[in-house]
């Protein structure tokens, strides 16, 4: 891939809010590569999104030559692969087993992370349309979601300050702490205080980071 980041406008659509595009932006400021942050609401500034995303769903990640990138997924392989052409250890490694054991923990990550988005998106229902074993059937894959993590978190030294795969910072880690962020942040009687401690120190340590804090969750 042409490393064309270092005179190019990246463009990032979407609030920080959005988990999805949380980590989307830590990783790009993780890898140095410059970007403009669109900030406009899915919901609350839909005029001003159309003409740029009549999607109506974010991150998009617009690239240099216009082409409009979608899905966070795939614009972190995007982004993970100008990272290598660049030199760089890419957050998901490019293949082998740490590949798959990382994008593993990334899908526990997903999993937690999306099932909290749909308890946000249930909470906006009308009352009398909730449905209550819905929202507990949610929860329940959120925290399962987030005891597994615990678990393999702990077992690999999480602890001590390691990380969810191997000896360093991977997506997993990043994925991780912009779910638990999301979770704390729009539905905080939704986050067991106590329940997962290692999950809590290493989302103290990443927030406490440069990257993490460049991307703040109410920009
Ligand atoms: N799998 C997608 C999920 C993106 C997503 O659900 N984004 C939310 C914001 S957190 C959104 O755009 N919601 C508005 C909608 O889907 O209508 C990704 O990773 O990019």
């Amino acid at each position: 891939m042409a490393d064309t980041a270092s005179s190019s406008r990246y463009q990032l659509l979407g609030l920080y809010d959005s988990p999805f595009t949380r980590r989307v932006a830590i990783t790009m400021t993780h890898y140095g590569i410059a970007f403009e942050h669109l900030s406009l609401s899915v919901f609350r500034e839909m005029d001003a999104m159309r003409p740029l995303n009549p999607l109506f769903k974010v991150p998009m990640l617009t690239l240099a030559d216009g082409e409009k990138l979608y899905e966070s997924a795939y614009q972190l392989d995007y982004l993970d692969e100008l990272a290598a052409d660049r030199g760089l250890t890419p957050l998901t490694p490019r293949s082998g087993p740490l590949r798959r054991q990382v994008l593993q923990a990334t899908a526990l990550a997903l999993v937690a992370t999306e099932k909290a988005v749909a308890i946000a998106y249930e909470g906006q229902r009308p009352s009398e349309l909730q449905w209550p074993d819905w929202r507990s059937r949610l929860r329940g894959q959120m925290r399962q979601a987030l005891a597994m993590l615990e678990q393999q978190l702990a077992a690999s030294g999480g602890a001590g300050g390691g990380f969810l795969v191997g000896e360093r910072l991977t997506q997993a880690d990043i994925s991780t702490v912009v779910g638990i962020a999301f979770v704390r942040y729009v539905l905080p009687h939704e986050w067991p205080a106590g329940d997962y401690p290692t999950l809590e120190a290493l989302a103290a340590r990443l927030e406490a980071s440069d990257a993490f804090i460049a991307v703040p969750i109410n920009e």
